[in-house]
């Protein structure tokens, strides 16, 4: 267990975005559609679907499953066409699997990048059921010429000027790997509208954008995609001029279940003074997470959590953690921060971006005891 604290109280710091610059009509409207998971829904191993986070780009389309089809072509020997009912007749597999936009703390970085708004809560961990793609593209006779793979979901839209499906490639290589599925439920029910019905793409550890929702379409190519979801976002730019690096795999984060209770406004705690259980979750899609280490003084000094095992061991899901803390009257700011077995570890601070992704710096929970 881990070992009491005497950190010094310190004054709170506030993660309302009210602090900076104002957030636009524009941007509440988008936040308003895609929600976050509420914090205190940490407390559950599996998210349920209706807390599970949302980003949806354009519409929930409507969807007629006796009309759906999945198409696999491009460069196959076979072009496949596959029923709902034929997808489920193949072989089953249930994984639990974390997913976090990779715009995850955009808001929290100064300037603001213009999307989404999400503080540090767009994430969730459900249990995805499917069928595995590599026997499906390997059925399909995959040419020797593709190199890489292009999933399309039904809906459409604009986004950058361009009027588009939504698109998003893999290489052949990371298309191939076991643990990427086709899933038609989540949590042991169909996939709900707004999470891809009939059937979505998962890739565990990667980014969300990665799992295509609502898919109708799999085109194996000769070339690298250069969709606007590809090649025209998801890079991490330092600069407007920067050709950048695509956006992968998730990077180490660990989020803290807020103790006590909130404020309306501010969210900021009010708790009494005691023994007090922390606890919370840490992923990566870089590695396993081996550390997670609990700050009560925003970050100057850590003592380590106790982990625990994912839900199912699942290598893609989050493990929960928990630290056993002697609250004292005064004013905290905690964090928690995960590092994972690449060596990868939460920064304070994240590097600035101009999209705004990737930013895994540990989150603060200002906490006044009383
Ligand atoms: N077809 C389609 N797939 C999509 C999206 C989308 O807008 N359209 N959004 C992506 C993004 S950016 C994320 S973060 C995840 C969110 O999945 P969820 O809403 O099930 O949590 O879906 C991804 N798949
Ligand atoms: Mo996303």
């Amino acid at each position: 267990m881990a070992s009491q604290t005497t950190g010094q109280p310190v004054a709170p710091s506030v993660e309302n975005p009210s602090a900076s610059e104002s957030v636009s009509m524009e941007e509440l409207q988008l936040a308003a559609r895609n929600h976050a998971m509420p914090l205190e829904a940490l407390r559950y191993p599996i998210t349920p679907a209706g807390l599970h986070y949302l980003l949806i780009h354009f519409d929930i389309p409507a969807v007629e499953v006796a009309s759906w089809r999945l198409a696999v072509d491009g460069l196959v020997e076979r072009p496949l066409t596959l029923s709902l009912e034929e997808l489920q007749a193949r072989p089953k597999v249930t994984l639990p699997v974390t997913l976090e936009c990779a715009g995850n703390g955009r808001a929290l970085l100064t300037p603001r990048s213009i999307s989404q708004p999400w503080l540090n809560e767009a994430v969730g961990t459900a249990e995805w059921t499917g069928t595995p793609l590599a026997p499906i593209l390997r059925e399909a006779g995959i040419h020797s010429d593709a190199i890489e793979v292009v999933f399309t979901g039904i809906d459409r839209g604009v986004q950058g000027g361009e009027a588009q499906d939504y698109q998003r490639s893999l290489t052949l290589d990371d298309a191939l790997r076991d643990e990427v599925l086709l899933a038609y439920a989540m949590n042991g029910a169909p996939l709900l509208p707004q999470h891809g019905y009939p059937l979505r793409l998962i890739v565990p550890g990667w980014y969300g954008m990665t799992h295509v929702k609502w898919l109708r379409g799999i085109t194996l190519i000769a070339e690298a995609f250069q969709g606007y979801q590809q090649a025209g976002t998801y890079l991490f730019k330092k600069n407007e001029d920067d050709p950048g690096v695509p956006v992968t795999r998730m990077a180490p984060r660990s989020l803290m279940e807020p103790p006590g209770i909130p404020d309306f406004m501010s969210r900021a705690r009010v708790l009494a003074a005691g023994a007090c259980a922390l606890a919370g979750r840490a992923w990566s899609g870089q590695g396993i997470v081996e550390r997670v280490e609990i700050s009560t003084d925003g970050g100057r000094t850590w003592q380590d959590a106790a982990l625990g095992e994912s839900p199912s061991q699942s290598p893609y899901a989050w493990r929960p953690w928990t630290f056993d803390w002697q609250a004292a009257p005064g004013a905290y700011d905690l964090c928690s921060r995960a590092t994972d077995s690449a060596g990868n570890i939460q920064p304070l601070d994240a590097p600035w971006n101009v999209g705004g992704f990737m930013n895994n710096a540990v989150q603060h929970v200002a906490v006044t005891v009383s």
